[in-house]
């Protein structure tokens, strides 16, 4: 299994944005405490989505975060990533995992307790557990409770990182949950000030897990 740390898990959306100006939001949040970084596109044809990759890839590991792609294992070997996020609508797991070899990060959506075993079965190495709040992020997605997420992180071995509609304000929901962490968008790709805000949200992380951690 690989360890992964999900602590502020960074999601990108590059849809407002010029190229520059979003190479430049994810540059300030990688340099102020984000821990693993997903490249998530919905609209790019192949190539574009590719060489978006191989340009972001470029940059976390500048600051020696992994590159996780949403969605697309021939994009994330392609670019050579260090792993894919799955949906429950994705390639399952086990499949990724015949693709990607054991030393890949493979990341999974889990919203019950069912999906999130099956998950860790079939070879995942953190899970993604939400919307802990509604988002304003094109995604589908529903509405998961803390109790299934704190169930959820109970049942599995493997890092679970609580996702959608989190802010530095609503993020203390978690507090005494043992999550690994958590995964946001809006609150550091919308924010003014990018790096600022990565900072004081994997602060507030580090508390968090402080509460959380099993004895
Ligand atoms: N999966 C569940 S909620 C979500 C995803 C990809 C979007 C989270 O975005 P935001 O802006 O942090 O609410
Ligand atoms: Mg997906």
């Amino acid at each position: 299994m690989n360890a992964i740390d999900c602590s502020l898990y960074l999601v990108t959306n590059s849809d407002p944005f010029p190229e520059e100006r979003f190479l430049k939001i994810i540059e300030e949040a990688l340099q102020n405490g984000v821990t693993l970084l997903q490249l998530r596109e919905k609209e790019l044809t192949g190539r574009a989505y590719y060489e978006r990759a191989l340009a972001v890839k470029k940059l976390a590991h500048q600051y020696h975060v992994p590159l996780i792609i949403d969605d697309r294992v021939d994009i994330a070997l392609a670019a050579d990533a260090d792993g894919v996020h799955l949906g429950q609508s994705d390639l399952p797991v086990s499949a990724a995992r015949r693709l990607m070899g054991p030393n890949k990060i493979i990341g999974a959506s889990a919203k019950t307790v069912e999906q999130a075993l099956e998950a860790e079965r079939q070879g995942a190495d953190y899970l993604g557990t939400g919307a802990i709040f509604p988002t304003r992020t094109k995604v589908i997605t529903q509405q998961t409770s803390t109790d299934t997420l704190r169930a959820i992180c109970e049942a599995v071995r493997i890092p679970v990182a609580a996702i959608g509609g989190l802010n530095r304000k609503n993020v203390h929901v978690l507090d005494g949950i043992p999550v690994s962490g958590f995964c946001v968008v809006s609150a550091i790709m919308y924010s003014e000030t990018p790096g600022a805000a990565a900072k004081e949200l994997a602060a507030i992380s580090n508390e968090i897990q402080a509460m959380g951690r099993k004895l």
